[in-house]
């Protein structure tokens, strides 16, 4: 059964009507569809722009930019994958992380969603793209995929570990990895250094139907699954710019502020972290 509980299915309830225009019209820049933010510098000139489309565009062309810079980060944290290698995007959303994947290494990518409109949204695009063979998205659970162990080389979470259960997530990973296999993700997490979340981390789930973790939760995690750490990087400063300018944006959504608020606040924090089956 891919949906186990009402939580999931509430997920995917919110998954399967999403049309948010911040993930449309940004993937129709290149035709890759991401579900997770960006980082790096803005080229802040995009707002100087005098025609009004046509700084609505740059803007956009702008974001979509800075989330392809994020999931390029992602990918380079996997290590020296080969074209005989297998990847899992473990939360494939629109599938845009995965196509890269496989622009980037020629191997075989697979990624799971329990969004049927996701799963089939990716798949078209793969048609499209001609991929269909090598880049597959299917309805399964990412606690419990199905696959056979030891099967994958990599696989990574951009951003979907806030919607389950991180002992059973790793639990499931360290199966599906082969020995000396790597783990990757980006999150968002709260500081629990200073203790409990914020407001504004209350607002955040509310908004996605999520549940941020607090960042001690992922290495405890880790240690109890045989994964171990090998790079964690605090992208919070990297990312700030990506929602100060998407806060400008036509596409703003309304969760921007918040977003500013928690990080600048020190509560929150976008992390990478890596990790090897060991
Ligand atoms: C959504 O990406 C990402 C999440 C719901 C995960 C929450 C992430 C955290 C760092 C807490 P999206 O691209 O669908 O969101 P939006 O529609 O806001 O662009
Ligand atoms: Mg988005």
């Amino acid at each position: 059964m891919t949906i186990a509980s009402d939580y999931q299915n509430d997920v995917a309830d919110y998954w399967n009507a999403e049309r948010n225009p911040v993930n449309l019209r940004l993937g129709e820049v290149s035709g890759l569809y991401h579900h997770h933010y960006g980082i790096g510098e803005v080229d802040w000139s995009v707002l100087e722009t005098s025609d009004d489309a046509r700084r609505e565009e740059a803007v956009i062309a702008e974001l979509h930019r800075l989330e392809n810079a994020q999931a390029r980060l992602l990918l380079s944290h996997l290590g020296d994958i080969r074209p005989e290698h297998r990847l899992l995007d473990a939360g494939s959303g629109r599938g845009g992380t995965g196509f890269m994947a496989h622009a980037a290494f020629g191997c075989r990518v697979d990624g799971v969603s329990i969004s049927r409109s996701q799963v089939d949204f990716a798949n078209d695009q793969a048609a499209k793209a001609g991929v269909s063979d090598r880049v597959r998205f299917h309805f399964r659970n990412m606690l419990d995929t199905g696959f056979e162990s030891g099967v994958f080389r990599a696989i990574w979470n951009n951003e979907s570990t806030m919607y389950v259960v991180l002992d059973d997530l790793f639990a499931e990973h360290s199966r599906l990895l082969e020995h000396g296999g790597r783990y990757v993700t980006i999150t968002g997490c709260y500081n629990d250094v200073y203790g409990l979340p914020s407001r504004a981390v209350s607002t955040i789930n509310a908004h996605y139907v999520c549940d941020i973790h607090p960042r001690s939760g992922y290495f405890r995690a880790m240690a109890s699954n045989r994964l171990v750490p090998v790079s964690v990087i605090d992208l919070t400063s990297r990312t700030i710019p990506y929602w100060e300018l998407r806060q400008k944006s036509s596409v703003a959504t309304g969760i921007e502020s918040t977003f500013l608020d928690a990080y600048r606040d020190g509560g929150f924090q976008y992390l990478l972290i890596a990790a090897d089956r060991v």
